[in-house]
């Protein structure tokens, strides 16, 4: 493969992104109320129509935004677009009720059904995979204490130069993806590599919105998860690690307090790495 072939475009992971979000969808209908659907369509056009108004919106800026509002959709960034700028509010607005861990949001890149592991298990990486080795464990608890033996953990997160596998070219299929079981006290113990500040695509449409409005493209480095055990809500949640310079200006305003986990140097099967401990808490469903 040439190294043009391996260059990660905003193009391919974008399309991959909408490809995944199309096939999740596959015989999906929701019924929503003509009421419901004219309130919220009329608000959020009047919305957009009083943004114009007050900036006096120019005929030449009118399509500019025309023409970026179409390259988004033909860069496959929808998904991008939506999930750095409006899932934190509905994640928020869904997870209010809970008194387990609320999580946060699942992002553009989750693929499901990787491959099971067990409870103690190293994830698919490739030989020699760049970063410090991490050791995650924890237990998964419901809100009375009690651990869920069974549940299931799967964990996804990029790769020390910030790429996912399926999203960005020359990886192997499942490289640090991986579904967990975790024992009859609710234990699971995964070995990873620490993953690295990740930038959204930069040479995409919403790309391009970054740079004409001098923002950054970066998000904190983070793990993602989903926690689910059989009577219980499932969780979506990410980690993250002290210190990162997004903690506090995450482009997609996804961090929160409780998320940020707390590594110490340790042995990890002879080789000195980060071990951390974090525990998740599941609402029983209503
Ligand atoms: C990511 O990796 C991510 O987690 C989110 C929320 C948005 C874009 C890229
Ligand atoms: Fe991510």
């Amino acid at each position: 493969m040439s190294n043009d072939q391996l260059e990660a475009r905003a193009a391919d992971s974008g399309a991959n992104a909408t490809a995944a979000f199309r096939k999740t969808r596959e015989g999906a209908a929701l019924d929503v109320p003509p009421e419901r659907v004219s309130a919220m369509a009329t608000e959020a056009i009047e919305a957009i129509q009083e943004v114009a108004r007050r900036h006096r919106l120019t005929y030449d800026e009118y399509r500019v935004l025309k023409d970026w509002l179409i390259s988004v959709g033909e860069d496959g960034e929808w998904p991008l677009f939506l999930d750095v700028w409006l899932e934190h509010v509905i994640e928020d607005i869904n997870t209010s009720h809970r008194t387990g861990d609320k999580g946060s949001i699942e992002g553009p890149y989750y693929v499901p059904n990787a491959p099971e592991m067990g409870s103690h298990a190293k994830i698919d990486m490739r030989d020699g995979e760049k970063g410090d080795t991490l050791r995650f464990q924890g237990q998964v608890r419901s809100t009375d204490g009690s651990p869920l033996g069974g549940a299931k953990v799967e964990l996804w997160h990029a790769d020390a130069d910030g790429f996912y596998s399926q999203y960005a070219p020359g990886l192997p299929e499942w490289n640090l993806r991986g579904s967990f079981t975790v024992d009859d006290e609710g234990r699971f113990q995964i070995d990873t590599v620490l993953p690295a500040p990740y930038q959204i695509p930069t040479d995409g449409a919403c790309g391009r919105l970054i740079a004409a409005a001098g923002w950054h493209a970066w998000r904190p480095a983070h793990l993602h998860l989903k926690v689910g055990a059989q009577g219980h809500e499932q969780l979506t949640a990410q980690l993250y690690f002290p210190g990162d310079p997004h903690n506090e200006d995450d482009i997609a305003s996804a961090v929160k307090p409780e998320l940020m986990l707390d590594p110490k140097d340790g042995d990890v099967d002879g080789t000195a790495g980060k071990v951390v401990d974090y525990d998740f808490v599941l609402d029983p469903l209503a």
